[in-house]
This record gives C-alpha cells, structure tokens and sequence, in this order.
C-alpha cells in the first residue's frame, strides 16, 4: 500500500514570546527580553504550511497548548480562582509563571518520536511524547502532548500512543528532533538513526561530554523507545552527538543534519567520529535494502563553519519529496541572508547530480528568534492511505482550513507582547477563547485542561 509522509506542524500559541529560557540554544538566549508577535508567528507557520500542501504534500495541524498553565500554577501551590492564581504567580514567583507561559510547544518536533507502522512488529504506528525533562518550561509539556496524540491518533487498531518515558535528570528525551529515518520512499521499511548526546547510566569507555552546554537527549531514552515501539534490531543505529557542536549551540540534531528518504545533508562535525558514523549508515541501508545506496551528502566546515550553520538554521531546513526522486529544500530565510550558506545551497541545488532540485525560503523570524527554524516546527508521521483516513479530517490542512485558521488568528493573537503581558488575566482568556473554537474547527472534541474541568 503506498504511504505519504505527513507534516504535522505545531501551530503557535498566542503567548508565544522571548523569555530567553533555553540555556545552550543561542538563539533563545539572545533573544530573552525582546517583544514578540504571536499574530505574525502563527501567520508565518501557516505560510509554510498552505506552501507545503500547494506543493502536492500531506499536511497537518497539531494544536498548541494552554498557557498560562494554570493547572501547573496550581501545582505548585497557587490556589483560588483562575485570576488570583495568576496574580499571585506574578507577585511571589514571577519566573514559573514565565515557565508556565511559553509556547513551545510549537516545536512539534520534540512533540514526540513516531515509527511508522511497517516498522514495527505488531504493524501499528507509534508514538512515545519525548518527557522533556532538560528545560522546565518544556517538562510541562508531555501531558497535554500525549492527549492530544491520543485524540489524533485515537483509533488503537492502527496507533499506540505511549506515556511518555520517566524523567530523572539523565533520562532526556527529546523525540523527533534527534532521530532520522532512511528508505529509499517513505512506503519502504525505514532504518533508523538515534542521536544522542549522553548516556543516562555512565559507561566502562567515558564518553567525550560537553564543557559549555549541557546534552538534552540520553541514549537509553532511544533504547527503551525501540523496544516499546518494536523497532526491528537490524534497523536501528545509535551516535553520538559532537560534544563542541552542542558547545557551539547545537542543542538538537535537527540544528546539525537532515535526512529524506535515501538523503543525508550532515556537517562533518555533527557527531563524535562522524566518517565512522557515515560508514555504517551506508553499510546498513545497503544491507537493509539490498544493495541500494544511502546518499550521504558532507558539508565541510570550510565552506560552512558550525556558527553559520547554528545561526542560519541551514540543517533545520525540511528536506522534502515532491515527486519521486525530487526533492526540495524548505529553509530559512536566514540561510539566504548568509552568504556562505546561501552560496553552498545554490551550488547543492545546481549539481544535478542529487534528489535536491529546488531550493524555498520562508520567513520564520519569529519562531527563530527563539531557536526554532522549518524541521522543529514539524512532526513527520509516515502514514498509508487506510491509516490517513483514521485521522478525524479537520486536521489535515486543505484550502479551507488553511482560510479558516488564517480567520481565526486575526480574530484572536495580539500582535505584541513582552514579559509583562503574561500576568494579564485578559491574555489567559483570549487564549482560552481561542483554544476552544479551534478545538471545534479541529473537531477534536475537549483536550485542554480548561475544557475538561469538572467535566
Ligand atoms: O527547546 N526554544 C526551543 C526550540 C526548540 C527547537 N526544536 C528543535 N530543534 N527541534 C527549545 O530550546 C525558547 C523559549 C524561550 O526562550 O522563550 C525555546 O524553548
């Protein structure tokens, strides 16, 4: 049965702003302070994904969640009305109030890890929502991404969606964003590539470790993931993540190389013994899949140092099939900004001699500012048409959701907010407001704590 790749992408929340909470992203931690514009946030990812699906492509919309968190104020000891908690979370502890407020969760691809159904030994496509655990504002996240997975991808016979994995300090996972999967197409079995930058239990060989900025994703959060999701033992490989490129900024994978299909654009600092790495992801699709060759495609340092590629985004682009054998490259409009990057991008494009035949800038800014470029703002599940058709259908974005979304940010972002604005009670409203009429126009029925409430 053929199968597409489906772009979920994370659509912003209305309090998205600069809190500068991300310590070893350099972009968030440039940024902190500065005054955001959730309207023209959510408009900007909505543009990349109405190009998307113009391109002929698969796409969806994962919600965001409801900030502030109020049900996570509570927990922390705030009581009373929703209005005085907030007050009083403003008052005695500003900063969790800040951390409760952020809207991260747009970065669906640490929303959770997907392995595609025939993949998997009991045929089901599944899903682990990553736990987190490295950064508090994004810890908050796993529960309200595993329901809403669960509303998405509700019929058992063809989806598991996991609890996410424990946390405790060491066991990060940050799900899709450190993991790639290569077949020659989406409808052929996928070998799997597992990043990580740390092991949760310590080695008998230590391992080299990060001196600046600390890893986020363990090795042993990948294990325990292919075997819940029953991963086939052949078609797995772990690496491990450059150290001085985490040190550099590079806080996810998905800042440092992209994959599609039999595709692989990696730095060549990415990893720790990164030609020893390439070497056994082409022995292993080769094996895999019979002789076929995976198409490793090196980006030297020379030509693009890691501070260009952290500050261009350049392996944040989505590397996408828009008909077989043809792919097209997604990428920030910071990479056209940058002269190198742009220059090694037209010269990729114009070799004729790879998949990669057309080259689209998009302008993110706003999400970017806070570190997150095209790939972290989408999930990639690889569905078949029985299982895309077990979807509820107002999620897969057409014209007219497209329109109506467009209608509905209007309707309800402000196009400023600093810091400040968070402890406004008329905030927590307008985003409630806003989270229940998407949830209809989604028909996704009641996910948000504020909706299930003494129901
Ligand atoms: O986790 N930034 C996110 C960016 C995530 C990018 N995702 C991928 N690379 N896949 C993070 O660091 C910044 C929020 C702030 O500072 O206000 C933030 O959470």
């Amino acid at each position: 049965m053929n199968a597409f790749e489906v772009n979920f992408d994370g659509l912003v929340g209305p309090t998205h702003n600069y809190a500068g909470l991300s310590h070893g992203n350099v972009a968030s931690m440039s940024h902190g302070g500065l005054a955001s514009n959730p309207r023209a946030a959510a408009l900007q990812g909505l543009a990349k994904m109405k190009f998307l699906a113009d391109l002929g492509l698969k796409q969806a919309v994962l919600p965001p969640h409801e900030r502030p968190a109020v049900d996570v104020l509570r927990s922390f000891g705030f009581a009373g009305q929703d209005t005085r908690v907030l007050a009083a979370a403003a008052k005695h502890a500003p900063k969790l109030l800040v951390g409760c407020s952020s809207a991260s969760a747009m970065w669906v691809a640490n929303a959770a890890t997907v392995t595609p159904a025939r993949d998997s030994r009991d045929g089901r496509t599944h899903f682990t929502p990553a736990n987190l655990v490295s950064k508090f504002h994004r810890s908050i996240e796993p529960p309200q991404t595993t329901r809403t997975l669960r509303a998405i991808f509700r019929n058992e016979r063809h989806f598991a969606v996991h609890e996410p994995l424990r946390g405790g300090q060491s066991w990060g996972d940050e799900g899709a964003a450190n993991h790639t999967r290569f077949s020659p197409t989406h409808r052929h079995t996928g070998l799997h590539f597992f990043v990580h930058g740390h092991r949760a239990f310590a080695a008998n060989k230590p391992a080299p470790t990060p001196k600046k900025f600390a890893s986020r994703q363990a090795l042993e959060s990948f294990e325990a993931i292919a075997r819940r999701h029953q991963l086939k033992e052949l078609a797995i490989i772990h690496a491990q993540q450059n150290p001085a490129a985490i040190d550099a900024g590079v806080f996810h994978n998905d800042v440092i190389s992209v994959g599609n299909e039999n595709v692989f654009l990696y730095h060549e600092h990415a990893f720790v013994r990164t030609p020893a790495v390439i070497a056994e992801l082409r022995r292993r699709y080769a094996t895999l899949h019979r002789g076929k060759e995976l198409l490793a495609l090196r980006v030297p340092a020379r030509r693009v140092p890691l501070t260009d590629a952290v500050r261009s985004y350049l392996f944040n682009s989505q590397i996408v099939t828009v008909a077989p054998g043809r792919m097209a490259l997604i990428a920030p409009s910071d990479c056209r900004d940058n002269r190198r990057v742009r220059d090694f991008v037209h010269e990729l494009i114009e070799r004729g001699d790879t998949p990669l035949q057309q080259v689209h800038y998009f302008d993110l800014r706003q999400s970017m500012r806070n570190g997150g470029g095209p790939a972290c703002l989408r999930l990639r599940v690889v569905l078949n048409e029985r299982e895309i058709a077990a979807l509820p259908p107002g999620v897969l974005l057409d014209d007219r959701l497209y329109a109506r979304l467009v209608a509905w940010v209007k309707k309800h972002y402000r196009e400023k907010l600093t810091q400040r604005d968070l402890a406004d009670p008329a905030l927590l409203r307008e985003s409630r407001r806003a989270l229940d009429e998407l949830t209809q126009i989604l028909g996704l029925g009641s996910i948000y704590p504020f909706q299930l409430a003494g129901a």
